[in-house]
């Protein structure tokens, strides 16, 4: 999807649940979130990027309860770690928040008052699961039983190991506690239902011109054409944000869970506006993105959870009079050597244990080029070390420090000379395609496209020979000065587009080449802007190292 020129850009990430360590099939989400984000910024728009945890819900409770900690200990213990994931990965958020804040309870109070007074809540008695011996009802995750659906094992809200259907209270099968095991009986209770039917039509619309990936727009398209159920918006827990006029129930946490991403910017545009000593208009920007279509909304979401941020999150923007997403974004989910990723079985990579042996940029480029956006991603130790190996180590790496190594030991500067038309060329079509690339979200493309120009510089430097020239007289040494100052340019170019995706390894390639300026904040137009002859040239290091066999044996 192209965006308009004058408009601004506001980027989600799908919100952790904060009841466990980062894996990095989280970080199939966010790494293409920020390589779009740096992307778009580059591309001269001005972007924001909020994400923050996602704090209510079932798990959260869960996690607590077989600790015998309250939910904010949990809470507390695993937004610290993903802050600093995200830190180290370079994931860089204008804002990271989370659920419980205030801002957040004041705003889904607000936006559920209002589809109550817009006539979407309607109230009802339900047949819902509940322990006898534990004596309390099991909402969510506190049910397993099997999917009416397809008949796999599911628990609490989803058929997570079958067809991934949303599961409404009452309807898993064979339900059975999952605090003591106990069956679990069927009782009235009354809750709150979002009358989500009523939005078929709008649905239909708004899906047609909803940009993003086309596997988000086909599945949503299909779930509206079918049918759409009304969906239960509250739920007996004690934790979470309390339903409007209920002391006993709490909203559903897919409700006050995207609702975060309003709270965020409102929250970040606070503070900027708290720093300014501006509160009062300044302060109200965030309105700008939410209520006045001034910005484009683009979600990046993992393909588990389209439902919600197709089908749920617009009719709710809609009934509350907010401005609607612009795209959504859906990453295939992560596989572990084939098998589907599961804690339990320890078909899981932490991130921590990653980051203990390898750089947070190899792990970044690896997720995404091991498969399209969309596609599933098959993690695993060997196709991992193929890559750093044979492409970061072989091309990238291989390129800047055998013509840095060349120019620093020869000049010491960046050699005289004029960029050649060649050159030029090659760089202005990996501009265009990177660009194409990513407006398409294809985030495998866009980078291919920029190793293929490294791939281009080894094979010009082969091809000219510098070193021979080298040794011959002043105008053989004037002309290998040339195309050292050529490839340099190529490795210019390379490291602000290959900034989005390695912003640390880029900006240690920035400062080799002597430049002063942040690389994080050059812009695309700086591709073809001639390096500067005479600069000093610094000391050249190998930026890669290869990962032996047997490493990758004991790792696997
Ligand atoms: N906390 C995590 C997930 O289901 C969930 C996302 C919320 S996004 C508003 O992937
Ligand atoms: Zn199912």
């Amino acid at each position: 999807m192209k965006i308009p020129s004058d408009k601004q850009v506001l980027v989600t990430s799908a919100l952790p649940y904060v009841n466990g360590n980062c894996h990095i099939g989280h970080l199939r989400t966010y790494v293409p979130a920020d390589i779009y984000v740096r992307m778009y910024r580059k591309m001269g728009y001005v972007v924001t990027f909020v994400c923050g945890s996602d704090t209510h819900g079932t798990p959260i409770v869960l996690t607590a309860e077989a600790e015998g900690v309250t939910p904010q200990v949990v809470v507390a213990r695993y937004h610290k770690h993903f802050k600093e994931i995200f830190k180290e990965l370079q994931v860089d958020f204008d804002y990271y928040g989370q659920t419980d804040s205030e801002t957040n309870h004041r705003r889904t109070e607000e936006i559920v008052t209002r589809l109550i007074e817009n006539g979407y809540v309607y109230e009802q008695v339900i047949n819902q699961a509940f322990c006898s011996s534990c004596e309390r009802f099991l909402p969510d995750r506190y049910v397993e039983g099997r999917c009416p659906y397809c008949g796999e094992l599911a628990r609490g809200d989803e058929c997570d190991q079958g067809c991934g259907k949303h599961l409404e209270p009452g309807e898993m099968i064979e339900p059975k506690c999952k605090i003591c095991g106990s069956e679990a009986e069927f009782r009235n209770q009354e809750q709150f239902f979002f009358k989500l039917s009523s939005f078929t039509d709008f649905l239909i619309s708004y899906l047609d011109t909803m940009g993003g990936t086309q596997n988000a727009k086909n599945y949503a398209m299909e779930w509206v054409k079918k049918e759409l159920k009304d969906w239960c918006i509250t739920r007996n827990l004690g934790w979470g944000v309390r339903f409007p006029g209920r002391d006993d129930l709490v909203v559903y946490v897919w409700v006050d869970a995207p609702i975060g991403y309003i709270s965020f910017t409102e929250e970040l545009f606070r503070d900027r506006a708290k720093g300014k000593g501006k509160l009062g208009e300044d302060g109200q920007e965030w309105r700008r993105y939410w209520k006045e279509d001034k910005a484009a909304i683009v979600h990046f979401i993992g393909t588990d959870i389209l439902y919600h941020h197709c089908i749920f999150w617009p009719a709710m923007l809609k009934g509350a009079e907010y401005s609607l997403p612009a795209a959504v974004v859906a990453s295939g989910m992560v596989k572990i050597d084939g098998r589907t990723f599961s804690k339990s079985r320890g078909d899981v990579v932490w991130v921590t244990e990653f980051l203990e042996r390898f750089h947070p940029d190899t792990l970044r480029y690896y997720l995404v080029t091991q498969s399209s956006h969309t596609k599933e991603l098959n993690f695993s130790w060997e196709s991992f070390a193929m890559r750093l190996n044979n492409e970061l180590v072989a091309i990238l790496g291989n390129l800047v420090y055998r013509l840095l190594s060349f120019a620093y030991k020869n000049f010491g500067t960046i050699p005289d000379g004029s960029i050649e038309e060649e050159i030029l060329i090659a760089i202005t079509k990996t501009k265009e395609e990177s660009i194409s690339a990513i407006e398409e979200y294809e985030f495998k493309k866009f980078v291919d496209a920029v190793m293929k120009l490294a791939d281009f510089g080894n094979s010009y430097f082969q091809r000219e020979e510098p070193w021979h020239l080298i040794k011959q007289g002043d105008r053989d040494r004037k002309r290998a000065g040339e195309i050292s100052l050529n490839v340099l340019q190529l490795i210019k170019a390379i490291c602000i587009l290959l900034e989005a995706v390695m912003p640390a390894k880029m900006e240690e390639v920035w400062q080799q080449l002597g430049m002063e300026r942040d690389l994080h904040s050059v812009q695309l137009d700086e591709l073809l802007v001639p390096v500067e002859s005479g600069k000093a040239l610094k000391k050249p290091y190998r930026l890669f190292e290869r990962v032996e066999a047997e490493i990758i044996e004991e790792l696997s």
